[in-house]
């Protein structure tokens, strides 16, 4: 259920994929290489950026366009140059939906809504080990961990500051920070008191941290 590959960043599928960390401020250029045979449709969170450059060569100032996405095509590179001027975790992944997922088995029939009760049982007998899953959409897949085949990715990883991220594939974090030295993992970004949403009524739940209840 892969659609037909695995995708990735330079061979590196989240959570394997570094960071992108950068200073606030820094004005940072991107060449994305595309050696499938897949467009990519590379989008970033949070930032717009300047297409500024392909393989035939830079592409002029007055030329460049401003876009938050960027079709790469196959055997083609793609240059884009943002200044990042806005601080946080960022997401930076490919939007063609099963990329950044990989294994996620989207072909399966939507059963959102659809009541299984009594389904497993009898389908067990046929084939056994079978789990009736998505009455309430997918998002329970997420704290599984569930074994898939040994020659292939999980379905979906990754831990973030707030639970599970649910991505597998051609995704990965631009890290923009005020005042770093150096350009390690920062780890999870701080966010300001009062910026972060929470349940309605300030309820706390296990995966919202402390600072995001300092109403
Ligand atoms: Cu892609």
């Amino acid at each position: 259920m892969t659609d037909f590959n695995l995708f990735t960043f330079n061979s590196r599928a989240y959570p394997g994929t570094d960071p992108l960390v950068v200073r606030l401020g820094d004005r940072v250029r991107v060449r994305f290489g595309n050696i499938g045979e897949d467009v990519h449709a590379i989008h970033i969170h949070g930032h717009s950026f300047w297409v500024t450059g392909t393989d035939g060569g830079p592409i002029p100032k007055s030329a460049q366009w401003p876009e938050t996405t960027i079709l790469v095509p196959p055997g083609s590179t793609r240059d884009i140059e943002f200044v990042a001027d806005n601080p946080g975790d960022w997401p930076f992944h490919c939007h063609m939906l099963h990329h950044p997922m990989n294994a996620m088995s989207h072909d399966v029939p939507n059963l959102t809504g659809v009541d299984q009760s009594g389904v497993s049982g009898k389908i067990n007998k046929l084939v056994p080990g079978y789990m009736a899953m998505g009455e309430y959409g997918m998002h329970g897949m997420l704290e599984m961990n569930m074994f898939g085949p040994t020659n292939t990715l999980p379905m979906m990883a990754g831990e973030g500051q707030f639970g599970p991220i649910g991505m597998g594939g051609m995704f990965t974090i631009v890290k923009v920070r005020e005042g770093i030295t150096n350009y390690d993992d920062p780890g999870p970004y701080q966010n300001p008191p009062g910026t972060v949403a929470g349940p309605l009524g300030g309820e706390k739940t296990e995966s919202t941290p402390a600072h995001a209840h300092k109403y």
